[in-house]
């Protein structure tokens, strides 16, 4: 290895470093100001899933809401805002857990919550929860990357009474598929809120949760993430070659080389 290799590894460590602390904790907290942000860019996008008390012990109809899918970039959600669809005064909080109790029938609520960053920027969602069917999947990659398939599987979900007729998703870029597992393949980087609907007698519940996909951190395609993709991507700082903008924000910079950084040695 050349003193020249040996000096740009060492700057490129310690900026990574440096950004580390940021980058473990997600985008959603910390990460750096975007200055020009493409049009499928969307940020902020408010996202939340509900699970049911229905076999707990308790007096009424507890939901338990988690908003933890939401997502912000550049900034920090500062506030999140339920209207929990019952006539109850709205609820304000900073974190992204709340619980409710309902109390009565229907059964079934239409839930809006409305998240707000640092910068004063909201985003709502607004989606029906069933207190007897408790919507939930999984997804096959803890990296979602252009070009790649991802597999989306609701088969954890459950109904404690309604009949299931069939599960609808939309992937959050304009197009939607059905099925109890299903397939995309995402064609640009950026953020897209997944939401999945479960069709049953007694209405359709819908839960979501935003993912973040990136271009291929293996940017010299040789079929790792190593140190050679580290290199790529820091001599390309700041030259706005889209090959190498991972994040999909219009510039090569930090958050890039940080996420080739963290999938070293992982399999993409
Ligand atoms: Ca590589
Ligand atoms: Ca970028």
């Amino acid at each position: 290895m050349t003193l020249f290799v040996r000096a740009i590894l060492l700057v490129v460590l310690v900026s990574a470093m440096a950004g580390s602390a940021f980058a473990s904790s997600g985008l959603q907290r910390g990460s750096p100001v975007v200055s020009s942000v493409p049009s499928f860019f969307k940020s902020p996008l408010a996202a939340f899933t509900y699970i049911p008390c229905a076999l707990c012990m308790v007096a009424g109809n507890l939901v338990f809401f988690n908003a933890n899918g939401s997502f912000a970039i550049g900034h920090s959600i500062v506030s999140y805002v339920w209207n929990f669809g019952d006539g109850s005064a709205e609820l304000k909080t900073t974190s992204p857990f709340v619980n409710h109790d309902y109390f009565g029938y229907p059964g079934k609520w239409l839930v809006t919550l409305t998240i707000t960053t640092d910068d004063n920027v909201s985003d709502s969602v607004s989606q029906l929860v069933l207190f007897e069917v408790a919507p939930s999947f999984t997804v096959n990659l803890r990296i979602l990357i252009v070009g790649k398939p991802v597999t989306f599987n609701a088969s954890s979900s459950r109904s404690y009474g309604p009949t299931v007729g069939g599960y609808l998703w939309g992937f959050g870029d304009g197009t939607t598929g059905s099925g109890v597992v299903v397939t995309h393949t995402y064609s640009m980087p950026g953020a897209y809120r997944v939401n999945m609907t479960i069709a049953t007698s007694q209405g359709n519940p819908t839960i979501s949760r935003v993912f973040f996909v990136w271009r291929n951190p293996d940017v010299n395609g040789d079929g790792s993430v190593g140190v050679d993709d580290l290199i790529d991507v820091w001599t390309h700082q700041f030259t706005n070659t889209t090959q190498y903008d991972l994040d999909g924000d219009g510039a090569c910079d930090t958050t890039d080389l940080i996420f080739v950084y963290l999938n070293q040695f992982q399999t993409i």
